[in-house]
């Protein structure tokens, strides 16, 4: 076996790739990836703790709230808190930005928006669930961060990752130079490099989607479910469909084999369901990474400016040629506004 390498020895490696960096970043990832330690050891004993199962309350998206989630959320925002890098954080648990303000915060130049734990529906069944995180270099001049500090445009994310917490346990990031995965040994507590420069395959043979909204669904994504299901020898379809109610677990999952996962809008969601600044955009620039593309049917996801923090975006993301075949399909059925409106 070959020398072990940490996430902690990586990410110090990389900073000599960042001109006039001071380090900043290099901590602000390191404190994310302990909070994630923390969250993992809690999450594989849910099954035995009184941590298990809903609190009762609703959260501002009106989802009944798990009790992991706001463990995951009060570890998160405590880690990046004390270190002193970030200037405000963002959080799907809490309807304002969180402002960091501590002698040492005032200085910080990042703000860090997260999703602490995502796929809430499968907290109490033991299947996989994640942290998402995006970093910005503040837009604000000084003191503690503010809201425009979020309302940036996905290109302009410094650092993008996530965390499953899966049948192994996996922080994968991207600074904008590729993208890595380090999978975490319980044995020695270090996430260890496992997956170096991640690709996904341009074109993939999986598609991701809540089909029991079918009817409900644009009809160029109902025509993009009836095109995967087709038999084509050429394309390998027809393809295989797999669904497990977490974005970052099928996310994952397509990364590493080739494939796509759709959350368009419908009745339930006319604006779709994932929310841009902590989910969209940070799987966004991680697929833009590793070669593949994310779009909201028309428009490339990292150029949608957004207008509020918690908005939600319709997702169509994975391997290139998937997602482009998407898009043709929209814009070939989609129905023009005018007509619409008739
Ligand atoms: P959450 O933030 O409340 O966990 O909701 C987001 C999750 C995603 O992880 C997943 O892709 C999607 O919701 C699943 O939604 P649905 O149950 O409608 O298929
Ligand atoms: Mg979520």
């Amino acid at each position: 076996m070959g020398q072990v390498k940490t996430l902690g020895e990586f990410i110090v490696e990389k900073q000599a790739d960042f001109q006039y960096s001071k380090g900043e970043l290099t901590r602000l990832l390191s404190d994310i990836g302990i909070a994630a330690k923390i969250v993992h050891r809690e999450v594989n004993k849910a099954g035995l703790a009184d941590i298990l199962g809903e609190t009762g309350d609703v959260n501002i998206q009106g989802e009944n709230v798990k009790k992991l989630d706001i463990y995951a959320n009060k570890q998160f925002i405590a880690a990046l808190s004390v270190g002193g890098e970030c200037c405000a954080i963002a959080s799907e648990e809490n309807e304002e930005v969180i402002t960091v303000d501590n002698s040492v915060s005032t200085s910080a130049k990042y703000v860090v928006a997260l999703d602490p734990l995502d796929g809430s529906s499968n907290i109490d069944v033991n299947v996989s669930i994640g942290t998402i995180f995006s970093i910005y270099r503040r837009t604000s001049l000084s003191g503690p961060g503010t809201l425009e500090d979020f309302l940036q445009p996905g290109t302009e994310q410094v650092a993008a990752g996530y965390v499953i917490y899966g049948s192994s346990t996996m922080m994968v990031y991207t600074t904008g130079k590729g993208v890595n995965g380090f999978t975490l040994d319980p044995s020695i507590g270090e996430f260890c490099l496992s997956h170096p420069n991640m690709q996904i395959p341009k074109q993939g043979k999986i598609y991701s989607i809540n089909e029991g909204n079918y009817v409900h669904f644009p009809d160029g994504v109902k025509k993009f479910i009836k095109y995967c299901q087709e038999e084509d020898a050429a394309t390998g379809r027809p393809f295989s469909s797999r669904y497990i109610g977490s974005a970052v677990a099928d996310f994952h999952r397509n990364l590493i084999k080739g494939g796509v996962f759709l959350y368009p809008t419908t009745s339930a969601s006319p604006k779709g369901k994932l929310r841009l600044v902590y989910e969209c955009n940070p799987l966004a620039f991680i697929i833009e990474q590793a070669g593949g593309k994310a779009s909201n049917g028309s428009k490339r996801i990292m150029e949608v400016t957004p207008t509020s923090l918690h908005q939600r975006m319709p997702l169509f993301i994975g391997s290139r040629d998937m997602v482009e075949k998407i898009e043709e399909l929209l814009a070939k059925h989609s129905i023009p506004a005018a007509k619409a409106a008739k």
